[in-house]
């Protein structure tokens, strides 16, 4: 990519993009082949990042502290990494915990059959949750990727359902004993590396929240990926989260319906759905982190990474400004009027209701122009308009 000249898409902090560790840290290891770029530095990380443009960076427990460090070795990587914040003033606004890698979790971590599994993997996340405040978090993120099954035989998804929920209020309970100012977002993904996970969608977690101890403390991290790998549109349960007040963590990428997990560059495999996420946040005022959890293609070397990071903030800039101009376009804003069918009134009495004659031969021939709508959206977004 061509050095980006001054044309209004450079990223500053106050754009609040953040990037996982685990991202542009990924190796371009794939389940056929061996990793293609050496393993970068966090604080290499955490300086290119700020240079870049970026708010913060996010982490898994083990990105930062490799698992079996001693309490010394933690110290200080902890230390190195505070350091490099404080140097490039980056922030680190949410943290998560491993759950999936070591082969303990291969029945899953809260939900796994064997009850001595569930425990270590609460006692992993205590200790993490503790990272993640230490450095400034104020979101933890629960993204359950051993949680569900290859086979119903082996529980019954109710029993899980409860496991998963005792696990979260367990939690939940050890965050209000330490006084943290942290809430906790949950990630739904249908499957991958699972055959099914449970709480497969953000309409999935939003359910379960309510039947937890402490509802308030618990939101949605909703992923794109996630969604669209079960077919769905993205926007729609990133909406029912927003409406709720309980969108508390994004994970932008891309992806292709009916794929393996691809983790694209956001905005780079479907730039209409990429537009309509980024109206949706920005005509909401949404305040949240615009997290990128996606990686780079493996074709890439290091350099190919940063255009990935960059080209992630810089896309969603560009569409930041096509939103703006959708919603002052004359044209536009006019044809969404004419819909409406003129200007609605206030709540109508039950009786009135009653008494109201339609013009049904009108309603049943009308169009709705929205043929006309889309062209000047799509004409919109490829430039021309
Ligand atoms: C992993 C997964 C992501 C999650 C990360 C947080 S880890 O990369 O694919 O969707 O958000 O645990
Ligand atoms: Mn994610
Ligand atoms: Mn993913």
């Amino acid at each position: 990519m061509k050095p980006h000249g001054k044309d209004g898409y450079e990223p500053r902090p106050e754009h609040h993009f953040t990037f996982g560790l685990w991202t542009v840290g990924n190796p371009g290891r794939d389940p056929f082949g061996e990793p293609v770029r050496p393993a970068l530095a966090p604080t290499a990380i955490v300086r290119k990042l700020a240079e870049l443009g970026a708010y913060g960076v996010n982490l898994h427990d083990n990105d930062l502290v490799p698992a079996g460090a001693s309490a010394a070795e933690r110290d200080k990587i902890v230390r190195e990494f505070k350091q490099a914040l404080g140097d490039t003033g980056m922030k680190v606004p949410m943290a998560t915990t491993n759950l999936f890698s070591d082969p303990a979790f291969r029945d899953g971590a809260f939900t796994s059959r064997d009850h001595r599994v569930r425990a270590y993997a609460l006692q992993k996340t205590l200790a993490a949750i503790d990272l993640g405040v230490e450095l400034g978090a104020t979101t933890y993120v629960c993204w359950g990727g051993r949680e569900g099954v290859e086979t119903n035989a082996a529980k019954d998804p109710r029993t899980a359902l409860a496991w998963y929920r005792e696990a979260v209020n367990y939690l939940c309970e050890y965050v209000r004993s330490q006084r943290y100012d942290l809430r906790f977002a949950l990630e739904a993904k249908p499957n991958e590396p699972r055959g099914d996970m449970f709480l497969a969608t953000t309409g999935h977690m939003l359910a379960f929240i309510y039947t937890l101890d402490h509802p308030e403390m618990v939101g949605v991290n909703p992923e794109l990926a996630h969604e669209r790998m079960a077919g769905l549109d993205f926007s729609h349960g990133v909406a029912q989260a927003l409406e709720a007040g309980k969108l508390f963590h994004i994970d932008l990428n891309g992806q292709q319906v009916g794929r393996f997990d691809q983790d694209l560059r956001f905005g780079s495999d479907d730039a209409k759905g990429a537009f309509f996420l980024v109206k949706l946040l920005e005509d909401s005022e949404w305040p949240g982190m615009r997290h990128f959890d996606s990686h780079a293609y493996r074709t890439e070397d290091q350099a190919g990474v940063w255009d990935f990071a960059a080209g992630s903030m810089r896309t969603y800039l560009i569409l930041k400004d096509k939103v703006a101009r959708f919603n002052a376009d004359p044209e536009i804003q006019q044809l969404l009027a004419e819909a409406d069918g003129g200007k609605a009134g206030a709540r109508v009495a039950f009786n009135e209701l009653r008494n109201t004659k339609f013009d049904l031969a009108a309603l049943r021939a009308r169009g709705y122009a929205y043929e006309r709508l889309d062209q000047l959206t799509m004409e919109l977004l490829l430039g021309v308009r």
